[in-house]
C-alpha cells in the first residue's frame, strides 16, 4: 500500500473525503511537526488526530527520526535523545524515544514509529555503526515506554546505510523485540537506485515474513516495483503531491509537465486511464490555464490525480501478485511510463 503524506494534519490541498474517494486507506502524519504546531496536547484535547482532521481511515505517524536527518544543521544527538532548535520560534526542544512515544500516544495514530536517526548514506562505517546501534537501543526504549498502550502498533526502523553487516545486525536487533511491523529507513536519501536495491536485497531476509515491511520515503513507480519485488509492503512519499504542486502529472505514459506551452489547447482528459474526479472531468488545457494563472484549484486537481495514479498502481500490483503476474505488470507499466527508453 501507498500512504499519502499529511505532515501537518492535512494532505496538502485535499479534503479527507477526496482522499477516501481515490482509495486512500492510510495517511502519514508527523510527530515533529505536530509537536511544534499545534502541539500534541491540543490534538489530544481535540480527541486525537483522526477526529481533529476528520479522517476516519488509518493513520501512521513518523517519529521525528527523519527530521534528525533533514534538520541536521539545527540539532545535536546524544544517547538520551535529540535536541532541536525549533525552526518556527528558535526555542530549544528535546525529543527522546520516550517523548516521541508520548507525543504519538497523544496523537493516537494506528501505527507509530520508534525514534531513530536517519543516517546519511555516505557516512563512515564507524559513524553508521554507532548511530545504528543507538537507534536499536532507542527501539527497545520506545517499546518499554509504549507498553501501556496496545491499541497502537509500534514499528521499529532498520538503519545501517549501505553496510551489509550493520543492516543485518539492525534487523536482527529489531526482530528480537517481536514488534508488529518493521520499517527500512535511511534509503532514498541520495544514493543510486542500484544501491537501494542492493541494500533491500540483503536486508529483507532478516525481517520476519509474516509482519509488514515498510520502506520509508519511496514513491517513484520504478522504485515501488523494485521494492515490492524485494518483499516490501508499505510506502509513503511526498513525491506525488510535491510534484503535483509544481505542475507535474504522473500518467500511464510518463510525466506530463502541464505548465508546458504545448498543453495550452490540448482538450484531452488529464489521463484517459484513470477514474478519479480530476482525470474524468478536466482537460489538460484547463489545468494548464489554472497553473498559468496561479489558481488554487490547480494544486487540488493535480494532487488528486497523482495520488490516484499511485494508489491505482498499488491496487494493480496487489491484483498482479494474486495472479502471479507482478513481473509482467512491471515490464508493461515501466515500458509505457518511459523508463526503459534509452
Ligand atoms: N527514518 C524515519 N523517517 C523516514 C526515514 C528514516 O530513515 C526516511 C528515509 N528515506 C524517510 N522517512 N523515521
Amino acid at each position: 500500500m501507498f500512504m499519502p503524506v499529511g505532515t501537518q494534519a492535512t494532505v496538502k490541498s485535499l479534503q479527507p473525503r477526496e482522499l477516501k474517494e481515490i482509495g486512500s486507506q492510510f495517511i502519514l502524519g508527523n510527530t515533529y511537526h505536530l509537536w511544534i504546531r499545534p502541539g500534541d496536547d491540543l490534538i489530544a484535547k481535540a480527541g486525537g488526530l483522526h477526529k481533529f482532521m476528520d479522517w476516519d481511515q488509518a493513520i501512521l505517524t513518523d517519529s521525528g527520526g527523519f527530521q534528525v536527518f533533514s534538520l541536521a544543521d539545527s540539532r545535536s544527538i546524544t544517547e538520551k535523545g535529540v535536541t532541536f532548535k525549533n525552526n518556527i520560534d528558535g526555542s530549544t526542544m528535546f525529543l527522546s524515544p520516550e517523548v516521541a512515544m508520548k507525543i504519538q500516544n497523544n496523537l493516537g495514530a494506528d501505527i507509530i514509529m520508534q525514534l531513530d536517526e536517519a543516517v546519511p548514506y555516505f557516512e563512515t562505517y564507524d559513524y553508521v555503526k554507532k548511530s545504528t546501534e543507538r537507534s536499536a537501543r532507542w527501539a527497545q526504549r520506545a517499546l518499554e515506554a509504549h507498553k501501556c498502550s496496545k491499541q497502537q502498533a509500534l514499528f521499529g526502523i532498520v538503519q545501517g546505510a549501505g553496510f551489509r553487516k550493520l543492516r543485518e545486525n539492525s534487523a536482527k536487533d529489531l526482530a528480537s523485540l517481536n514488534l508488529p511491523g518493521y520499517a527500512i529507513g535511511g534509503l532514498s536519501v541520495g544514493e543510486s537506485k542500484t544501491e537501494m536495491n542492493r541494500v533491500l536485497d540483503f536486508t529483507t531476509q532478516w525481517l520476519p515474513e509474516n509482519k509488514p515491511r515498510y520502506l520509508m520515503g519511496v514513491g517513484a513507480p520504478d522504485s515501488l516495483f523494485d521494492s515490492v519485488i524485494r518483499g516490501i509492503d508499505m510506502f509513503d512519499c511526498v513525491l506525488p503531491t510535491r510534484i503535483a504542486r509544481k505542475g507535474s502529472l504522473m500518467t500511464r505514459f510518463g510525466r506530463v509537465v502541464i505548465t508546458n506551452h504545448k498543453y495550452k489547447d490540448d482538450f484531452s482528459q488529464l489521463d484517459e486511464n484513470l477514474d478519479d474526479y480530476a482525470s474524468t472531468h478536466f482537460t489538460k488545457a484547463y489545468l494548464h490555464h489554472l497553473f498559468n494563472t496561479n489558481e488554487l484549484l490547480a494544486y487540488n486537481l493535480a494532487s488528486i490525480h497523482n495520488l490516484r495514479y499511485l494508489l491505482k498502481l498499488m491496487e494493480d500490483m496487489r491484483a498482479a501478485i494474486e495472479n502471479d503476474q507482478l513481473l509482467d505488470l512491471k515490464e508493461k507499466v515501466l515500458e509505457e511510463y518511459g523508463y526503459n527508453k534509452a
